[in-house]
């Protein structure tokens, strides 16, 4: 979908290295670099826009069900981490599952001294459930810079777009400017968003 290197995009064709799979959201990598982490309901795209950002379709697994993997997985950019953190909202989970994976990002949110920001994605398409309410929730009490990324956009009609972004920044009562629309199948937005990740790398805010 995406033939050769985007210019306009400054994480294409760059170096990228997977670094591992951690349930220890205290983890120690080496060398400690920013990190950019990635969070949102399971199935709202998130592996498919880590692919399109760094125009590697086959980095981070893109998956028909949602997954149930309660793992941190690290990628090494230029000058910073990628962190994926595992999806949420998995409809069939356990209360101790539950309660596992809000430790796990709680404790993660919580004690990364090089976190410098968190994308946290929504589907354009849906108001934000009762789990992406408790994860704004806990970005807010983090205190940590975190920006609105919406998915799928390319499901929407263009004339329906901006009525539905206007819609959800209500709903989340943030500004529109705070939010970025993305798809990751027609690359809406894929260059702009990785603008934003690379200077907040650079600890520029969100
Ligand atoms: N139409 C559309 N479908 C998408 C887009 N991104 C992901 N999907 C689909 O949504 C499903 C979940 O995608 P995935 O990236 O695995 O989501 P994750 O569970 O959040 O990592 C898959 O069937 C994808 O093909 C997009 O930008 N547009
Ligand atoms: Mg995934």
């Amino acid at each position: 979908m995406h033939p050769g290197p985007d210019p306009s995009n400054p994480l294409h064709a760059q170096p990228i290295q997977f670094i591992g799979s951690f349930p220890d959201p205290h983890v120690r990598v080496d060398p400690e670099l920013p990190e950019i982490a990635f969070i949102g309901r399971s199935n709202v795209g998130k592996s498919s826009l880590l692919n399109a950002l760094v125009g590697r379709p086959g980095l981070a697994r893109v998956s028909g069900s949602p997954g149930k993997t309660t793992l941190l997985n690290f990628y090494r950019l230029p000058g910073f981490y990628l962190v994926d953190l595992p999806g949420y909202g998995f409809a069939r989970a356990s209360k101790g599952a539950r309660a596992g994976y809000r430790k796990l990002v709680t404790g993660y949110l919580r004690s990364r001294s090089r976190l410098t920001g968190v994308v946290w994605l929504l589907d354009i398409r849906h108001p934000p459930s009762e789990h992406d309410v408790e994860m704004q929730q806990l970005l807010a009490e983090s205190g940590r810079p975190a920006l609105a990324v919406l998915t799928k956009a390319d499901k929407l009609t263009r004339s329906a777009l901006p009525v539905r972004v206007r819609e959800l920044a209500e709903a989340l009562g943030l500004h529109q400017d705070q939010i970025e629309v993305t798809s990751s199948h027609s690359g809406l937005g894929v260059p702009e968003l990785a603008s934003s990740i690379v200077a907040a790398a650079a600890g520029e805010n969100m």
